[in-house]
Parts: structure tokens; C-alpha cells; sequence
């Protein structure tokens, strides 16, 4: 990316308060007395949005007309987070805001509190395309991110009196929302169900009901590039074209139905982050964004044409597919081709393949999609005609490249027996160009586990990006100290724009001076924490005790019951005098964790962690040496808000399952230190900052393997550590349930005698590093060293790098010419 110097606001802060008291007049119809932080708010946005009109329209003139293949980003998530602040910062007009606002008697603080976080997303997946979008605008790439406006969010999460977690629908287009615009004018008509029959020789689909897609447009601005995007969210409407008169009362209420619950169709976000449901409902959200995606791009690209040249398609798009959520665009352009343009089957599948490109962002198996072919028929009978097609052209072409029949077999996208399945990966690798995964160590084992039949007859169409975060709101919004400190370091602000110039900051990790303020930096993070937790949360943390961060799904593999573990393992010590008290290092843990609403173990899990945390800060044996918190409600905010104040972060899970992760990655370039195991791209983290300067614990990939081979005993390790097993007898005995040895038996059960992800088996390994972490900690100056390494070698996690990846390697395409 070219170097950025932070963009010229495009207007003084007199014409800025001029803009936001026009807005609260001829918008809202509120005078400046009347007006709350709420109004100021929606006020301010329509404001910018204003001066991000001209660029959003001259992007997509830019677009269509230049020569610059665009990318479709298709996503059934965008986590985006709050916007003012994002769009303020991306438009040079952060302090021109802060200085209106004031003075029109306003605290911006509370301005961009009003804004409500929208919730479309359930965890690093739904982030990940959010970071990218802002990457591909920054960058100045020609870009739609398409996907669903659901009505319902990620739940609320609560906690009961018991510490249970309890979800709350999150419907957040409540209030204005300022940032999406409706366009009616734009919409797309999405059809299911019915038959299809032959007419004149040809296949013609006969569905029986549809739904109006309607794009709620946000626009995606980049940083200083000048350059706006478009994030396209359809929404659900009903048509109302029904007769009623050709319907007699008891039919009415048959034929209406399907109409009256077309506009379900994005009325909620699945809150499964690892799971997929076979649920029909969703497999017509899928559809339903695909298909109005895939037409809205054939207007976009062919205006005003009725038999324009699709052949040309893959020149004007390239689609990535973001998980197999999309993958029923591949059938839907093939009908597009076939049915609606008459193009023959070669031309359609080659138009189709050069289309498409797969992102897998998993490695457990259970999260592969399927869907039952009976369901597809159902809801999507030509798709499925297709689906068929596509799977006997490709076991014949398999037949030309191997005669292992049993590998023929294995590769059927379409299962054979009493219940066929279509399986979605399979259908992306088969009808795509390229398949990646998210880190190097994942994609070598899509590559050589997963996908593997896959990999060795079709080598070159895998291929690796590692995922990346964005700066502008992990570092520079999120972190306003350390970001000054960056800029007074390197001299420039312009590694905002090329993260690889954090690289300057290596030398400074020997001069004690900058070290200095780096630490007082953190430091001062953490007040502002703690200042949120009590005025957000009403909990006291302490800053001066080391802040250490757990935050992400609550999911087994992720294994925050390793970390629980470990933490009562300190309480039992220091409550039995196993360790003297005085020497033990004050630690306040933060837990942030959703757990998906049927997924019983994690829900436990966070009962536990609540109780933990209730139980160990009321002992006034451990004051001041460990507390705990688990703030409900982990999102986009919270993050902003904990990982800046972090000192230690934890990425624990169980070798070869987490694909990535990105919370890692943030946390690093915030200056936190990582204790965590060769997963995802844990492992180039530490490549990067250096083995010295990771605390690396733990079984690697092929010692899981071998210990599942072996036949994994998890008792054994209990008995094995005594520090393990007075954890875990500490849980049994009801010390966190009220003396009740129920609550948590399920747990205690399967740690025991299953433990799936080996979390025992690593217990010693990660309660033994503590002893590392802590003689460290206690000497701040070589700490803040290797945490200011960190923030210097971790430049390469930019989504700026991972977007020029895709660029150059898998879309073939560029920025837009200035
Ligand atoms: C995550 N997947 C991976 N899925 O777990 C993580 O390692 C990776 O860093 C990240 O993607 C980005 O590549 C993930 O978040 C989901 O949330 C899906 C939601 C829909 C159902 C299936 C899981």
C-alpha cells in the first residue's frame, strides 16, 4: 500500500457545526436545545456521510467504467462495530468533530456512545470481512461487501443470579441508524420452491414463492485513499402480488403463509460459531443474499443491458467465498447462465470457475456444511438438477486424473445412500479457482487432512492467506496512546497506511526512554479501563496488578477451561499455603465469552467462570493478589476498550484447531505479550516477535496426533499433578456451587474420562509457564521490551497485507488509478 499521511479534514470545525445543526433542523426537525447526545449523533453521521457521498459515486463510476476488475466479497457476517468514530478517523475530521460537539455543548464521548453497536456477526469470522472491506476501500480496490441487514443481531448476553448466561434478542435497528440506506429502487426478486418442468427442450424452474431483496447500503470509506466502498446488507420484504380473490378462506391463509414469512428470512443471525445447523431457514438466508447478489452485480456491471456478455463476467467480479455459507452461488450462477442467459454448459461452468474463489475458515469437521440433498430439492429444485450435474462432470473428470476408485468415491460432492448430502466445501473447491485458509499452519492441514483428495489432484488451487486486522480501529481508534507514541517514534503517522514501518520501532525497544513511555502508555490504558469497567460494569480492577485477557467464543477447543483451571489452581494454592502469598504475582483475569444458546458444555463453562470469579473476589485471603471478571456482552466495544489495557493475552487452544485467530493478532500489536500454543497463526506471531518474546506452552499438532493414537487418558494427568487435581477436586467439592457437587459434574465428568481437546494433558505445561510469565512481569523494563517488540514485528497482521494477498495471488486485480 502506498504510504498515507493522515487525511485533511475536508471542513473547519465552524462549517462542521454548521453541517450537524442543518442536519438536526431539516432532518430531524430538533433545535439545538432540544437536541440529545442521541440526536447530535444521528445528526454528526448523516453529516459525514454527506462528504463521503462524492467519493462513494465516483468509486463506482471509477468502477464500472475503469477497467479495474472489482471484488465481491460475500459474507453471510460483517462484524462492522460503531461507524461515527471509524468514518471520522478515515476522513481526517476526528478533532474537527470532538471541537463542534463541544461546542455545541455536547461530550463526544457521549455523542459516540449513542451510536448502538450493530451485531451481525458472531466472532472472528464475521470481523475478519469487516476488517477486509476496510482494507480493500483503504487500498482504493473497486469493492462490494455483500450480505444480510439481519433485523436481530448477536444476542444480548446476560447473566443470571446463578451466573447462567441468558440471551436477549438484539434488535438494534430500534433507534435511527443513520449509516445504512435503504434503496428500494435497487431491489431483487428471490424465488424458492415449486418444480421445474421442460419446455421446448429446455429446463424452466417453476418456484412457487419469492421475496423481495432489498440492499441497505453502508458506505465502506477508506483511509485517506479517497476512495469509498460499498457494504450491500439485504434486507427481507414480502411482495404483496398475491390475489386474494382467486383463493377461497381456507386456502387464503395456505397461500398466504409463505409470503407473510419470507421477510424471517433476515430477521435473525444463527448465534452458532462453530456448528452449523442444517436449519432450513438459514440455507434460505443463504440463498436468498447470494442470488440478489449475483444479480446485483450483473446490473451493476451490464446497465441497461438485457444480452450483455456474461463470458466477460469474471473480468468485471471476482467472488470470494467467505466459508461455504455462499457456496449455493456456484449452482445459482450456473442457472443465471443457463436458464435466464442460454449460455450452454462448458461456457457457464468456465464463466462459473473463474468466478469463484473458497475461503475455509475451520478445521473440525463438524463445521464442514452439508446440507441434505431432500432439503435443496425442496427449497431450490433446479439447484439441486444442477448440483447433480456439477457432481457427475467432476467424478469424471476425476476418472481422467486417478483410478482409485475409492478416492473417486471419497470426492462425490453429492453422498450416495438413503440420505444424500451435498457437501458445501466440496462444492466450493470443485467450482472455484482457488481455496485458502487463514494461517500457514491451517492451510497445510486443509491441504494435507481436510481438503486432502482434494490437494494432491488439484495442487495448484490451494493456496494460504494469512488473515490480518485492521489498523485504523484496532490500533489507531482503539489505542490513541500508544498510536501518538508509534507516530513520535518512527517520526511519521503514515504506518497507519503500511503497518511494516512498525519495524522502526525495533532499536526503540532498547532505548529505556521510549521503554518508558511505552509502559506509562499501558499504564494509562489500564486506568482508562478500569475507569469503564466501574462506570460500564460496576467492577473495580486495580492497574497496578497485571491485566491478563482471555476474549473470544466460548468454545471447547478454545479451552478457557485450561485457563480456569490454572486460576483456581493459584486460588487452592494460596488458600491451602502451597505457595506463600506474598509471593504471588497480583493478577486480575478478564474473561469475555459468548456461548452459542444450545452449546450445553460452554454454557457450563461460563457458569463456572461467573462462580470463580464471585467466589475468589470476596476472599479477602486472596485481595489484592487475584481477581476476576467476566463482563457480559463481549463485542466489537469491549474490545476496543480491553485490548489496548491488556498485558497478557491467551491463546490456549488445543493444537491444529483454531484456523487463525485475529484476537491474537491485535493483542500483539497492542503490546500485550501472548502465552499461547503452536496454533493458527499463533505460530507465525512468534516467528515474527521472536521465540523470546512468546510464551509458547504445550502439545504441538503431531503430539495430539499421536497421543489420540495412542489412546488419550485424560485421568492419567489428574492424578499425575497434584496442582490439577486439587482444581479440579476443588470444582467437585462445590466451592463454586454452593457446596452443591452437582453443578459442574458434567464437566468434571468429561474432563475425566474424555477431554476431547486434551485440555488436561497440557495442564502442567501451562501452570508451569506461569513461573516464566510472572519472574518476568516483575521486571517491568525487559517486559515492556518484548511487548514493544511485539507491536514493532507484528506490522505484517495488517488486513491491509492480507488484502494485497488476495490481490495478487488469487483475485488478480489492482486499486482503481487515481
Ligand atoms: C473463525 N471462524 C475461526 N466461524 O475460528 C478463527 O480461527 C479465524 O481466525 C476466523 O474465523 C477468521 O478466519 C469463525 O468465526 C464462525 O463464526 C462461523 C459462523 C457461522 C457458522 C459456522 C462458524
Amino acid at each position: 500500500m502506498t504510504e498515507q499521511t493522515a487525511p485533511k479534514s475536508p471542513v473547519t470545525t465552524e462549517q462542521f457545526i454548521d453541517e450537524i445543526k442543518e442536519q438536526l433542523k431539516y432532518n430531524q426537525g430538533v433545535t439545538l436545545e432540544q437536541a440529545t447526545d442521541a440526536d447530535i449523533y444521528v445528526a454528526s453521521s448523516l453529516a459525514v456521510r454527506r462528504h463521503l457521498m462524492d467519493s462513494w459515486t465516483a468509486t463506482q463510476k471509477a468502477m464500472v467504467e475503469g477497467n479495474t476488475k472489482a471484488v465481491g466479497y460475500l459474507s453471510a457476517e460483517f462484524l462492522i462495530g460503531k461507524q461515527l468514530r471509524n468514518a471520522l478517523l478515515n476522513l481526517g475530521m476526528l478533532t474537527e468533530f470532538d471541537e463542534a460537539v463541544k461546542t455545541l455543548g455536547h461530550d463526544p464521548q457521549l455523542v459516540v456512545d449513542a451510536e448502538y453497536e450493530p451485531g451481525l456477526g458472531n466472532g472472528g469470522l464475521g470481523r475478519l470481512a469487516a476488517c477486509y472491506v476496510d482494507s480493500l476501500a483503504s487500498l482504493g480496490v473497486p469493492a462490494f461487501g455483500y450480505g444480510i441487514q439481519y433485523k436481530y443481531g448477536i444476542f444480548k448476553q446476560e447473566f443470571d443470579a446463578e451466573g447462567k448466561q441468558v440471551e436477549r434478542p438484539d434488535y438494534w435497528l430500534a433507534n435511527d441508524e443513520p449509516w445504512g440506506h435503504i434503496d428500494y429502487n435497487r431491489s431483487q426478486k428471490v424465488s424458492f420452491g415449486g418444480e421445474v418442468v421442460e419446455e421446448n427442450g429446455k429446463k424452466v424452474w417453476k418456484p412457487v414463492w419469492s421475496v423481495r431483496a432489498v440492499p441497505v447500503d453502508y458506505m465502506v470509506p477508506g483511509y485517506a485513499s479517497g476512495r469509498v466502498d460499498t457494504l450491500r446488507l439485504w434486507s427481507a420484504k414480502s411482495y404483496d402480488e398475491f390475489d386474494l380473490l382467486t383463493f377461497n378462506k381456507s386456502e387464503y391463509l395456505d397461500a398466504v403463509k409463505p409470503q407473510v414469512e419470507a421477510e424471517n428470512i433476515s430477521k435473525i443471525l444463527y448465534p452458532e460459531d462453530s456448528t452449523p445447523q442444517g436449519k432450513r431457514l438459514r440455507l434460505e438466508q443463504q440463498y436468498f443474499f447470494v442470488a440478489a447478489s449475483l444479480h446485483d452485480a450483473i446490473r451493476v456491471f451490464y446497465p441497461g443491458q438485457d444480452k450483455p456478455d456474461l463470458t466477460t463476467f469474471p473480468d468485471k467480479i471476482t467472488f470470494q467465498l467467505n466459508d461455504t455459507h455462499p457456496v449455493i452461488g456456484i449452482p445459482e450462477l450456473m442457472r443465471i447462465l443457463i436458464d435466464e442467459y442460454d449460455y450452454d454448459w462448458d461456457t457457464a461452468w468456465d464463466i462459473t470457475t473463474k468466478t469463484f474463489n473458497y475461503t475455509c475458515h475451520t478445521l473440525l469437521p463438524e463445521a464442514l456444511e452439508v446440507w441434505p440433498v431432500d432439503l435443496i430439492n425442496e427449497l431450490l429444485p433446479r439447484h439441486m438438477e444442477i448440483i447433480n450435474e456439477i457432481n457427475e462432470h467432476f467424478l469424471a473428470e476425476l476418472k481422467g486424473l486417478t483410478r482409485d476408485k475409492e478416492r473417486i468415491n471419497r470426492m462425490r460432492i453429492v453422498t450416495e445412500g438413503e440420505h444424500p448430502q451435498v457437501r458445501m466445501a466440496y462444492l466450493a473447491t470443485a467450482g472455484g479457482s482457488h481455496v485458502n485458509g487463514v494461517a500457514e499452519l491451517h492451510s497445510q492441514l486443509l491441504k494435507d487432512v481436510t481438503l486432502r483428495d482434494f490437494s494432491d489432484l488439484f495442487p495448484t488451487k490451494f493456496t494460504n492467506v494469512t488473515n490480518g486486522v485492521t489498523p485504523r480501529r484496532f490500533i489507531r481508534l482503539a489505542n490513541p496512546r500508544l498510536s501518538a507514541l508509534i507516530t513520535e517514534g518512527l517520526g511519521t503517522d503514515k504506518w497507519l497506511s503500511d503497518l511494516d514501518l512498525l519495524q522502526g520501532l525495533v532499536p526503540l525497544a532498547n532505548d529505556d526512554e521510549f521503554v518508558k513511555k511505552f509502559a506509562e502508555v499501558k499504564h494509562a490504558n489500564k486506568v482508562a479501563f478500569a475507569n469503564f469497567a466501574k462506570d460500564r460494569y460496576g467492577f473495580e480492577a486495580n492497574p497496578d496488578t497485571m491485566f491478563n485477557t482471555m476474549v473470544k467464543r466460548l468454545h471447547e477447543y478454545k479451552r478457557q477451561s485450561l485457563k480456569i483451571l490454572a486460576l483456581i489452581s493459584r486460588y487452592a494454592a494460596i488458600k491451602n499455603g502451597t505457595v506463600n502469598v506474598d509471593d504471588v504475582l497480583p493478577r486480575t483475569v478478564f474473561f469475555g465469552a459468548k456461548a452459542a444458546p444450545g452449546y450445553y458444555m460452554a454454557k457450563l463453562t461460563i457458569q463456572l467462570i461467573n462462580n470463580v470469579a464471585r467466589v475468589v473476589n470476596n476472599d479477602p485471603d486472596v485481595k489484592g493478589k487475584l481477581a476476576v471478571h467476566f463482563p457480559a456482552n463481549y463485542n466489537v466495544r469491549l474490545a476496543q476498550h480491553l485490548i489496548p489495557a491488556t498485558e497478557l493475552d491467551e491463546q490456549i487452544s488445543q493444537a491444529g484447531k483454531e484456523a487463525s485467530g485475529t484476537g491474537n493478532m491485535k493483542f500483539a500489536l497492542n503490546g500485550a505479550l501472548t502465552v499461547g500454543t503452536l496454533d493458527g497463526a499463533n505460530v507465525e506471531i512468534r516467528e515474527r516477535v521472536g521465540a523470546d518474546n512468546f510464551f509458547l506452552f504445550g502439545l504441538t499438532v503431531d503430539e495430539v496426533e499421536a497421543l489420540y493414537e495412542e489412546g488419550y487418558d485424560p485421568a492419567k494427568y489428574y492424578e499425575a499433578d497434584p496442582r490439577l487435581k486439587m482444581a479440579i477436586d476443588m470444582i467437585s467439592s462445590g466451592t463454586f456451587s454452593d457446596g452443591d457437587r452437582n453443578t459442574y459434574a458434567p464437566l468434571v465428568a468429561d474432563w475425566l474420562t474424555k477431554d476431547y481437546f486434551m485440555t488436561l494433558a497440557d495442564f502442567s505445561a501451562y501452570a508451569d509457564i506461569q513461573y516464566q510469565i510472572e519472574d518476568l512481569y516483575r521486571q517491568p523494563m525487559e517486559w515492556n521490551r518484548k511487548a514493544i517488540l511485539n507491536v514493532a514485528n507484528t506490522g505484517y497482521f495488517s488486513s491491509d497485507r492480507a488484502i494485497e494477498d488476495y490481490l495478487e495471488r488469487i483475485w488478480h486485480t489492482s486499486p482503481l488509478a487515481d
